[in-house]
């Protein structure tokens, strides 16, 4: 199932790319060089987060996102950088992204791929100095090459994706793809200026005792989420939840756990964007033997009719996904 050449640990993220770019699913050098770019821009932001508390360049931006949300400097800088990447690559006809209400097409009609991405997740955790993380998913256009883009191209489902992937500014920061044959995790070394492969072919476990959930909503949500996690708490089950959507994860990923954010009365479908921090870690989830639902369907399979639509999530260890999606 892992067809991926075995490298040694510690080798370099451009090294492992070039290695495995044979098994990639489409023309295997433009998407090298499209996970390159990210992972370049990654650092970029990775430089900002680390000096957000002395640089000028915390607090609010003075302007609201298209959600309505307080705009962070960072999640302003954090897009720019990576669109200003991805359009220098060329190989991205389009992006769609947390911090624009409208497809930011590229004018490279001549590209195959569209992104999909949350540049800083988190972001109101920078001034606390908490962990923040980049989400991307790529798709290949199903338009033809050479026409404009269309709603089509970036509407896809998650069962679409080609790649995804997570930056996580933490205590180290790491880049963490599949291409659909595994998940590798490659940790950045500073004075090297390079990502290192650090967690080869991740596996999540099937089971874990970790429950991640906001709990101050509890009051609406739905009675089958409110009688899952008295069972986590009849089981003696911990609770962690930092409020950063990649941190709880990517931690979950590790130790076996399970992260859910559902309808309450605030959010009626839920917190989260489908398209671009859903899809992405339901891809890596399930690359990792976990899984990931709405409490009913596989995130992967919803049909997107809006870029910015939200959904309820429920995503970590299969077996925990699994009681908790029952109801
Ligand atoms: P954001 O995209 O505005 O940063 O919101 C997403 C974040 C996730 O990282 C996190 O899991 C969730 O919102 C926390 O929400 P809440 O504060 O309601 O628990
Ligand atoms: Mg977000």
């Amino acid at each position: 199932e892992n067809s991926r050449i075995a490298l040694p640990v510690g080798t370099n993220l451009d090294r492992f790319i070039m290695k495995n770019q044979e098994s990639f699913p489409f023309a295997s050098g433009e998407l090298s060089q499209l996970i390159r770019d990210l992972a370049y821009a990654g650092k970029v932001v990775n430089r900002e987060i680390n000096r957000a508390g002395l640089a000028d360049i915390t607090g609010a931006y003075g302007a609201d996102n298209v959600q309505g949300e307080a705009q962070q400097n960072l999640d302003v800088a954090a897009n720019i950088r990576f669109t200003r990447a991805l359009q220098k690559g060329g190989e991205v006809a389009a992006i769609i992204s947390e911090e624009n209400e409208d497809i930011i097409d590229l004018n490279t009609p001549s590209a195959k791929y569209i992104i999909a991405m949350d540049p800083l997740d988190g972001s109101s955790n920078i001034d606390v100095n908490v962990s923040v993380g980049t989400i991307f998913s790529i798709y290949r256009r199903v338009s033809p090459v050479g026409s404009p883009v269309t709603m089509e191209d970036v509407l896809q489902p998650g069962t679409a994706q080609i790649a995804a992937g997570y930056i996580l500014y933490g205590s180290s920061t790491m880049f963490v793809y599949t291409t659909g044959k595994g998940v590798n995790g490659f940790t950045y070394e500073p004075s090297l200026g390079e990502y290192l492969l650090s967690h080869q072919n991740m596996k999540m476990p099937e089971d874990g005792t970790i429950y991640s959930v906001n709990e101050g909503g509890s009051k609406s949500f739905p009675q089958s989420v409110t009688d899952y996690i008295d069972k986590c708490k009849d089981r003696g089950y911990s609770a962690r939840y930092i409020g950063s959507l990649v941190a709880d994860f990517h931690r979950n990923l590790l130790k076996g756990g399970i992260y859910f954010y559902p309808s309450t009365a605030k959010a009626p479908n839920g917190k989260l964007r489908l398209m671009y921090e859903c899809n992405c870690l339901a891809m890596i989830a399930e690359q990792a033997g976990g899984l990931a639902t709405d409490g009913k369907q596989r995130i992967m399979e919803i049909q997107p009719t809006s870029l910015h639509q939200r959904v309820p999530f429920f995503i970590g260890s299969k077996n925990m996904v699994k009681e908790a999606s029952e109801g």
